[in-house]
């Protein structure tokens, strides 16, 4: 049995540029996840269920465990020192930590802490997404916006714990996709999967039918040829959508499949957010041999440009997202 911090430690060591605040920063992840997960496992008991009144700047409902699961992973981070701030799905603005913290911390981290809460109250599965930058601006500096809005291809490292019937860390430092399973008996995140790759074949499509008629004339098209029937290429898919992009990403990771949030009429540009859900999800898919688009440009190479912004999503297999974004191309509205 390996565990995650016996992991980073041994992997740092292969990295002689690798400094020790990345391990610090990651190590503080894992301390909030656990945090979460006690809560999230107890939520049915202790009164932290249900919605707290309060709205993000989305416009969602914050459940009490969103503010929770944010307010442990702000605590966490800004007690390592070595993040000079974070942006996430439950502040408005960014959040630049004090003291010498917002001019020395090399770090930032952006995050969704707890996607997919709404399904919170029927027991189904949710995640923390966490996506880390270098600091673009001065050491010595107060950190600014600039340090946040960067594109997705300069991630140094991105992952998500996954709340399921067991916990999972997930997570890629540019080399590879490792996995760890959560032993709540002994506290520690033990080694599950290293280098952990896509299947070449998917054949399981996730997407929220229900908004079919609104969706572009591609995508019904390429629905539309999943459910066609023909051997050689494995159809009709199967249809799953749990509803949580990260326990939807986390089975398509391990069985093969396409998840899909195209624009619709409410979310005219796509509803997951670039840089807290998009970004670190695409760099997981692309270092597990997997693709991640808008339909029609990599994520990754998608410049900023507003905090919150929101993108057409297209991740998984790569034969099944490069499929999607040939009918999106081929039936351009
Ligand atoms: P819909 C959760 O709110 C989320 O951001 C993703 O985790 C999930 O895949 C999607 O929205 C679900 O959205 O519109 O299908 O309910």
């Amino acid at each position: 049995m390996k565990t995650l911090g016996e992991f980073i430690i041994e992997k740092q060591s292969e990295f002689p540029h690798a400094t020790g605040e990345l391990t610090a920063l990651i190590s503080a992840i894992k301390l909030g996840a656990k945090i979460i997960n006690r809560d999230i496992n107890k939520a049915g008991l202790i009164d932290i269920l249900g919605e707290n009144g309060e709205s993000n700047i989305q416009g969602e409902k914050q459940m009490k465990l969103d503010v929770f699961a944010n307010e442990t992973l702000k605590a966490a981070l800004e007690a390592r020192g070595v993040i000079a701030g974070i942006a996430s799905e439950e502040e408005d603005n960014l959040v630049i930590f004090g003291k010498d913290r917002a001019t020395e911390g090399k770090y930032v981290v952006l995050m969704d802490p707890l996607d997919g809460s709404s399904n919170i109250d029927v027991n189904v599965s949710v995640g923390t997404i966490f996506s880390i930058y270098h600091r673009i601006t001065k050491i010595g500096t107060p950190v600014t916006e600039q340090d946040f809005m960067q594109p997705g291809h300069k991630q140094v490292a991105a992952g998500y714990i996954i709340y399921g019937s067991s916990t999972m860390l997930v997570y890629t430092t540019g080399c590879g996709v490792n996995a760890f399973t959560y032993d709540p008996s002994i506290g520690v995140f033990c080694l599950a999967r290293e280098n952990l790759q896509f299947p070449q074949l998917g054949t399981t499509y996730s997407i929220n039918e229900g908004y079919y008629s609104k969706f572009p004339k591609g995508v019904k098209k390429y629905i539309k040829y999943c459910q066609e029937e023909d051997e050689t290429t494995h159809r009709p898919y199967t249809s799953r959508y749990i509803g949580s992009l990260v326990s939807d990403f986390h089975r398509n990771l391990l069985k093969g499949g396409i998840y899909i949030y195209p624009s619709t009429a409410q979310y005219p540009n796509g509803k997951l957010r670039l840089l807290y859900e998009a970004n670190p999800i695409a760099f997981l898919a692309e270092q597990a041999g997997g693709k991640a688009t808008d339909g029609f440009r990599r994520i990754l190479d998608i410049e900023p440009q507003q905090l919150h912004q929101r993108t057409p999503y297209f991740v998984g297999v790569k034969s099944m997202v490069d499929d999607a974004d040939r009918f999106m191309a081929e039936n351009q509205d």
